[in-house]
C-alpha cells in the first residue's frame, strides 16, 4: 500500500528530471534570499545556472552544523518569518542549539512525507496511532503526529515518559501503532511484562521506531515482546525531521523519499562519493523546503545505497540502517549528546580536573549514563557533605545543559586512563 504511489513509484528517468528541476528551484531560491549561500556560491564561482545536470550537484559547497551554529537562528531562513508558521530546534555541539523553521507548504509537505512512512510500516486510517515522543522542540513527535493525522488514523499525543499510565492507555484506548524510540519501545514490553499485562490484552499490530541506532536483534527482540511488525524510519532536523526515509513491510532498507531530497554518500575524510553501495557519510540537499532549505549538508550519519529494485514497488532509493556517526555525537535516550557539551560544564566547575569519562550502558530497554569526573585531593579527601554536593551540582549542570539526567561520581585525580593520542572520552558498553 502507497500514500502517494503517482511519488513513490516514478519512473526514474521523470524522477531525476523533476529532482533537477527543483534542485534548480531550490538553488536560485537560497542564492537570492540567503546570503550565506549567495557568499559560498560567489566564492567558488558558481551561479544556481551552472547547475545544468544532477552531477553539477558534486561542484556545490557542502553546509555544516558549524555554518547553522554561524548563522543561529535564523541565518539560514529562505522567507521572511511573516511566512513561517512553525520552529523546531535540536541539541547542537556547543549547546547552541540548531534552529529549523517550516512555512504551512513546509508542514503540508512534511505531513504528507510522514504519511507515506507510516502508509508504508502498514498503518492506515482504521489504526489508533500512541505517539510516545516528546512533545517540544524535538521534531520527532510533530513530525509522526501531522503524518498520522493527515492520514485519516486516530492519534493519541501520549508524549514520553510515564510508562505504566502509557500501557494502560495503550491497553484502554486500544492503540494499534506506537511511535516511539526503539529503545522505548522495549522498555515498553518490559515493564508490561513487570505489570503482568500480556500482550494479548492490547490491540498492537505496528510499531515505528527511527531517531537513534538499532539493530536487527533489538527489533526482534522488540517484535516478540509487543507483538507487532516493527520498522525503522530516519529523518533528522536540519533536513526536515522525520519522513527523509523508512521501511516498507519488506524491511530491506530505508526507501528514500527522492521527490524531497537528493542523497550523496561520501568519503568523510576525502570527501569524494563513495563507490556505489559503499558505506559512507549521508549528504542530503533539500529539493522542496521553503523556509529552510539545505545545500549539502553533511548529516555526519553513516550508510550507504542499496542496489536494485525493491519488491514492493516503490522505486525511491533504499538507504541500509544508519548504524553509527563519524563524528563524536553520542546518542542518549533519544537525545543528541556531544561529549563537548559535558567537557564544558566540566571546565566551568571549580575543583574539577579536565579529565572526565563517559560510561554508557543498557539496563534493560533504557540507557543510563555515568559522568566520571577527577577532582583534586582536597575535595576527594574532604568530608562527604561537601562531596555531595559538587557531585549534585554537576548533576543539575548537566542536566540542564544535555536536557537529559546522568549520574556523576567523583575519581580521584589520575585514576581515569590516559591516552597518548586521543582521549578515550566515552566508553559506549550498549550493544547496538
Ligand atoms: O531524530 C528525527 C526523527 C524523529 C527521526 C523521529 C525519526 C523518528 P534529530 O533530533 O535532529 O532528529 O536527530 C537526528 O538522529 O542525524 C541520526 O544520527 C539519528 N537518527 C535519526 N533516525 C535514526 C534512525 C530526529 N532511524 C539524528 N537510525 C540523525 C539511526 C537515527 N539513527
Amino acid at each position: 500500500m502507497y500514500w502517494e504511489s503517482d511519488k513513490e513509484c516514478m519512473d526514474r528517468e521523470e524522477l531525476e528530471q523533476l529532482q533537477l528541476e527543483q534542485l534548480q528551484s531550490t538553488l536560485n531560491r537560497v542564492y537570492s534570499h540567503v546570503p550565506f549561500y549567495r557568499k559560498q556560491f560567489d566564492a567558488l564561482g558558481i551561479t544556481p545556472e551552472d547547475v545544468g545536470s544532477l552531477d553539477d550537484l558534486a561542484r556545490l559547497p557542502f553546509t555544516t552544523k558549524a555554518d547553522l551554529r554561524d548563522n543561529y537562528p535564523y541565518g539560514l531562513f529562505a522567507v521572511p518569518m511573516r511566512e513561517v508558521v512553525r520552529i523546531h530546534a535540536s541539541s547542537g555541539t556547543t549547546g547552541a542549539v540548531t534552529v529549523v523553521g517550516y512555512t504551512r507548504n513546509d508542514i503540508r509537505t512534511w505531513s504528507n512525507l510522514v504519511a507515506r512512512i507510516l502508509t508504508a510500516g502498514g498503518v492506515t486510517k482504521d489504526d489508533v496511532v500512541q505517539i510516545a515522543f516528546g512533545y517540544g522542540l524535538f521534531t520527532g513527535a510533530f513530525g509522526l503526529h501531522y503524518g498520522a493525522e493527515r492520514i485519516g488514523a486516530s492519534v493519541i499525543p501520549a508524549s514520553s515518559g510515564n510508562t505504566t499510565r502509557q500501557i494502560q492507555i495503550m491497553k484502554d484506548f486500544k492503540t494499534t501503532a506506537l511511535v516511539s524510540t526503539p529503545s522505548y519501545a522495549l522498555l515498553v514490553g518490559e515493564t508490561m511484562q513487570e505489570m503482568g499485562i500480556p500482550v494479548s490484552a492490547l490491540s498492537l499490530r505496528y510499531g515505528l521506531f527511527g531517531a537513534e541506532p538499532w539493530s536487527d536483534a533489538m527489533r526482534q527482540e522488540i517484535e516478540g515482546r509487543l507483538g507487532i511488525v516493527a520498522t525503522d524510519n530516519y529523518g533528522l532536523s536540519e533536513v526536515i525531521g522525520p519522513g527523509v526515509s523508512g521501511e516498507c513491510q519488506e524491511r530491506q532498507g530505508l526507501h528514500i523519499n527522492e521527490d524531497h531530497f537528493l542523497v550523496e554518500v561520501i568519503d568523510p575524510e576525502k570527501l569524494r562519493p563513495v563507490p556505489p553501495g559503499e558505506t559512507g557519510e549521508l549528504v542530503i540537499t533539500s529539493l522542496t523546503k521553503e523556509a529552510f532549505p539545505m545545500v549539502r549538508y553533511r548529516t555526519h550519519d553513516l550508510s550507504s545505497l542499496l542496489p536494485g529494485p525493491c519488491p514492493c514497488g516503490r522505486t525511491g532509493r533504499r538507504m541500509s540502517r544508519v548504524t553509527g556517526r563519524t563524528d563524536d555525537m553520542l546518542i542518549i535516550k533519544g537525545v543528541n549528546v556531544f561529549p563537548s557539551q559535558i567537557e564544558r560544564v566540566l571546565f566551568e566547575i571549580e575543583g574539577t580536573e579536565p579529565h572526565y569519562q563517559i560510561v554508557i550502558d543498557r539496563k534493560g530497554a533504557m540507557d543510563e549514563a555515568t559522568v566520571l569526573v577527577e577532582v583534586g585531593e582536597s575535595i576527594f579527601f574532604d568530608q562527604m557533605r561537601r562531596q555531595r554536593e559538587m557531585v549534585d551540582t554537576i548533576r543539575k549542570r548537566l542536566a540542564h545543559e544535555l536536557g537529559i539526567s546522568v549520574d556523576v561520581k567523583l575519581v580521584e585525580k589520575k585514576t581515569l586512563g590516559r591516552s597518548e593520542g586521543k582521549a578515550k572520552r566515552v566508553i559506549d558498553n550498549r550493544k547496538l
